[in-house]
């Protein structure tokens, strides 16, 4: 009796590992990864005039694809909103969600997400029309402040102002068009949102040079790539293609020297490349697919710089998403 109900606990257990351990299979067999994406913030997921998508999250999202299919372009962006981008990915309407997404802990057990790392640390911040004459946020008592529905910037806003015994007039807007275009007509005092957004939003202002983003930073909002609860093998994928793009920036390796760093004797290099081991097939994949990932995208560093950092029109300084050994954060586990 004992044993028989072992079997059938162990089939139960397997029927349910192999029912949802589909999403590489379903991804390769459609040919194309389904990525949620932010559709209109610059920096993090934007597409041009002619259809061409860029943004950091936007890249991690090639990264994917060209791991799986040695492709960069095997990606249909999906454009989400702040509210609707959780049921998007319960649903199964994209593979991975990689909208600026701050990792929090109801989002990660109550909506049945798996946060696969941190692909940018920022916190929340505000900004203001200089001609407020306002230097520091604490100075804002009493202000009206523009801000977005669905995000952790709405809660972050009224804890700010409730500890530090000030009153605030929220307005609150569907999208962060809406919120900046009723901000930049003088609808509200501040606009506040995640650091990065900030930047991003001030291009789109008439007069950008009239305003200032105030010192301070009154939140963790740690941005990070999700995928659905129940499909281990994916969320392995997702994760160490993340992990494979920070260890390649750690070791040197870019888009321009991939060819050459193939060749290298290094044992840490061979293993990422994978001249030596068989990492690549651990988590069902190729032995380049670290290779295809760097060549293809590039690392972390080149991935960050040419969307947010020096090399983008935001011009964000690395700060802590510098690498751990550089004076930032940013740390991945070691293949091996
Ligand atoms: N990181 C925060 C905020 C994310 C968010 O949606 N931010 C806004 C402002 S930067 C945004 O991306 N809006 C784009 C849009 O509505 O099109 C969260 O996960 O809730």
């Amino acid at each position: 009796m004992n044993r028989i109900a072992t079997f059938l606990a162990l089939a139960l257990i397997f029927a349910a590992q192999s029912a949802s351990a589909q999403t590489l299979k379903t991804v390769k067999d459609r040919g194309i990864l389904n990525c949620g994406s932010n559709g209109t913030l610059a920096g993090f997921g934007l597409p041009d005039a002619q259809g061409k998508w860029t943004g950091l999250d936007v890249d991690f999202c090639r990264a994917v694809a060209a791991a799986i299919f040695n492709d960069a372009d095997k990606v249909k962006f999906v454009p989400l909103s702040a509210k609707d981008r959780f049921t998007a990915l319960q649903s199964g309407e994209v593979d991975l969600l990689a909208r600026n997404t701050t990792w929090t802990s109801s989002r990660d057990t109550s909506l049945g997400l798996n946060f696969i790392g941190v692909d940018y640390y920022d916190g929340q911040g505000f900004m203001v029309r200089k001609a407020l004459k306002v230097n520091s946020a604490l100075e804002l008592n009493g202000a009206s402040v523009c801000v977005q529905q669905g995000t952790t910037t709405e809660l972050n806003l009224t804890d700010f102002f409730r500890s530090h015994n000030m009153s605030v007039k929220t307005v609150t807007f569907a999208t962060a068009n809406e919120a900046v275009k009723a901000y930049d007509a003088g609808r509200c005092d501040a606009y506040t949102t995640d650091a990065s957004g900030l930047y991003a939003e001030r291009l789109r202002l008439a007069n950008s040079n009239d305003h200032i983003v105030l010192p301070e930073i009154i939140s963790k909002e740690p941005l990070a790539p999700a995928v659905r609860h129940g499909d281990d093998q994916w969320f392995d994928i997702v994760k160490w293609v993340f992990f494979a793009m920070i260890n390649a920036e750690e070791l040197n390796l870019t888009s321009k020297n991939i060819d050459e760093m193939v060749k290298s004797t290094n044992p840490e290099i061979k293993r990422l490349v994978g001249t030596e081991g068989n990492y690549g097939e651990q988590l069902g994949l190729t032995k380049d697919w670290a290779v295809r990932i760097v060549k293809l995208v590039g690392n972390y560093g080149e991935v960050f710089d040419r969307n947010v950092g020096a090399g983008s029109p935001l011009k964000i300084d690395r700060g802590l998403n510098k690498l751990w050994n550089k004076g930032g954060i940013q740390y991945a586990p070691p293949i091996r």
